[in-house]
């Protein structure tokens, strides 16, 4: 008997640690990996960094040789030159170009594309992710588990083997897409993160990371100095709140050489800043600025700021109000981070308008890879069509780097739904190069994380995943709606949502305005809030004039009547039905494609938790549609059109 189950554990054993259930995630070797190790020959000096590099090629390449040269005076910053041949070299001018290239030629070779040469370097040089971990293990907005930092287990300068694996596999993953920054914690930020105990722990973090080419960050408490009793203010002008600003510098760079800096969410949704002492944010962040300047390091400064000095003005236009008139006070060393839209993360947003108000403080974007209000990691949302269309509006090479919210937990595949790692991966590849196109980041993406070449899954399948942004904003708020989530957690629909107690900009019926004489928020200076004037002359025109303002954006810049003729011929109400309709229509065609089509091509772990997430989707799109369409239809007095 003992024996009997002594065989059933070993079967299941070998079965789970065949099963993949995603925790290699876009690094799962094939199932026809070769057993042979190739041979890796290296011109310069190794180091932690090239050793990495080493492993992956002795571990990962197929062919029997590849060459690493190190050649400073190749000019090539972070990237790497890649020569196909008969044994490949990857030369690079520093040693994380090696590891950057020698992950570009795995991949030529795991996308199964014939070998050729390139030559890339990254076109932001800080390429970041934000993670919104607590200390106390929750993640703010994270859909995936708990915290991937499990800082009880870091301790005595070292960490747990488990977390050790973990972290490898996140390190690695990070490196082949070329992320060479993470901030550790969440922005509302607790001050204790910056005590002698938890830097310590940073520090552990930050070691291991080092020789991926990650640097480590973290969030900044404001207030952190008075919060910790140090100080009875946290005033920037204070010269002993300064003097603790500039001692906890040191205090870190001792620990941490490299240490990235701070990013700092500043009188914002109940955070402290220098608004509590009446100084502006140029105050706040130039006084972090001057205690990480000794050691290079930066302040990260966001402008998702609204309320508190604005009551009463669109949220929409808050950034530029708090902002624009910073420009030019700022430290070279502090950046303005700012979301890819002016509101918060929506489906779809315009771009904002910041972008066109900022000339002379360096800038990074904040994207969103976590989707808080994109289904979470329960609705199949590809967000890379999302971030090009933000690219299309806001030049890259305006912008100093580039962030986005992990969508990172301790579930085993990190991600919550599979398909969501495919945005962890287009953040990194946009994140290199934002000109790469988002079908063939996901084409990408699917050949490695599924190892089929089969086109009746590839295609359809890449099909799917570029349809589902667009179709995600139709059945949610389609023709530029926008906020209509549920209270708080921001998953379903509640259009009719109101709080008396809450402010007004956290209110569904503060964006859409749908009344019986119609919908949409008149953001034009001729009759609205002139958040139109915001933006560069181009495009000002176009949101203001109803003639030329895109269907997308339609009620986020103008507030219209039911009966409003679109260009399509049918009235607005007519519209709004069908788009909703269409938003759900894709979804039930693109589960049924997925039961039905595309069993045999994958994993069977994998496929049967997409195509339970695929009803999910389903069945959350109609809510979707019904509750927004009923609710609207008490004001527009119509059928809801089929
Ligand atoms: C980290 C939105 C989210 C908050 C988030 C905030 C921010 O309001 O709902 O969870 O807080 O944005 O970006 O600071």
């Amino acid at each position: 008997m003992k024996k009997t189950i002594f065989l059933f554990l070993n079967l299941f054993l070998a079965l789970a640690v065949y099963a993949d259930d995603g925790h290699l995630l876009w690094l799962q070797p094939s199932e026809d990996a070769r057993a042979t190790t190739a041979r890796v020959l290296l011109q310069g000096q190794e180091s932690a960094t090239t050793a990495l590099a080493r492993q992956e090629l002795e571990r990962g390449w197929n062919g029997s040789q590849v060459s690493l040269v190190l050649d400073a005076s190749a000019r090539l910053g972070d990237g790497y030159r890649l020569s196909a041949g008969n044994t490949p070299t990857i030369t690079a001018s520093s040693d994380l170009g090696l590891l950057y290239g020698s992950f570009a030629l795995l991949r030529q070779q795991a996308l199964g594309i014939p070998l050729h040469d390139a030559e890339e370097r990254p076109a932001f040089a800080l390429r970041m992710l934000n993670h919104w971990d607590n200390l106390d293990g929750s993640v703010e907005r994270g859909y995936a588990g708990k915290s991937i930092w499990k800082w009880e287990e870091i301790a005595d300068g070292g960490m747990s083997e488990a977390l050790r694996e973990r972290l490898t596999i996140y390190a690695r993953t990070n490196a082949s897409i070329g992320i060479n920054a993470t901030v550790l914690n969440n922005v509302n930020a607790s001050p204790r993160i910056l005590t002698d105990s938890y830097l310590r722990k940073v520090k552990v973090i930050a070691d291991f990371l080092r020789p991926y080419g990650i640097r480590v960050y973290l969030s900044a408490n404001f207030g952190s100095p008075k919060a910790l009793g140090a100080t009875k203010t946290a005033d920037p002008l204070d010269k002993k709140v300064q003097r603790w600003w500039t001692a906890k510098a040191k205090e870190i760079y001792a620990l941490i050489p490299d240490f990235g800096g701070f990013l700092v969410k500043a009188n914002s949704e109940g955070q402290p800043g220098p608004g509590d002492y009446n100084r502006s944010h140029a105050d706040g962040a130039n006084m972090l600025a001057v205690a990480l300047k000794p050691y290079g390091g930066q302040v990260i400064w966001r402008s998702f700021v609204y309320g508190a000095n604005h009551k009463g003005e669109d949220r929409v236009m808050q950034a530029v109000s708090e902002f624009a008139h910073l420009d030019g006070q700022f430290a070279a060393n502090v950046t303005l981070q700012s979301k890819n839209g002016p509101l918060d993360f929506q489906p779809r947003e315009p771009y904002a308008p910041i972008f066109d108000n900022i000339h002379c403080t360096p800038q990074m974007v904040e994207l969103q890879i976590t989707q808080e209000y994109l289904g979470q990691s329960r609705h199949l949302t590809y967000l890379a069509p999302m971030w090009k269309e933000f690219f299309q509006f806001v030049s890259p090479d305006s912008l100093s780097g580039i962030a986005g919210v992990a969508n990172t937990g301790d579930e085993a595949n990190w991600c919550g739904h599979p398909f969501s790692q495919a945005n962890w991966y287009a953040f990194g590849r946009l994140a290199w190069n934002p000109r790469l196109s988002a079908e063939m980041i996901a084409r990408e993406w699917l050949v490695q994380t599924f190892h089929t070449q089969d086109a009746r899954f590839l295609e359809p399948v890449q099909r799917m995943m570029m349809g589902s942004r667009e179709a995600c904003v139709n059945y949610m708020m389609p023709l530029g709606l926008h906020h209509i989530f549920k209270f708080d957690h921001h998953y379903g629909p509640e259009p009719d949502g109101f709080k008396a107690e809450y402010p007004l900009e956290w209110c569904p019926v503060y964006y859409h305005k749908a009344d019986t004489a119609g919908v949409g928020f008149d953001r034009t200076q001729a009759t609205g809030t002139g958040a139109t004037r915001q933006y560069r002359s181009d495009c000002q025109a176009v949101y203001e004039d109803l003639r030329t303002c895109p269907d997308e954006y339609l009620l986020w810049f103008h507030h219209l009547p039911w009966t409003y003729t679109m260009r399509s011929g049918h009235t607005l109400w007519q519209d709004l039905c069908y788009k909703y309709n269409e938003g759900v229509a894709w979804v039930e065609a693109w589960r049924y494609f997925w039961a039905s089509s595309t069993r045999q091509y994958i994993d069977d772990e994998q496929w049967l938790k997409v195509d339970t997430l695929l009803q999910h989707q389903l069945e959350n799109a109609r809510e979707w549609r019904d509750t927004c369409l009923n609710y609207f239809k008490q004001f527009s007095h119509q059928e809801i059109a089929q």
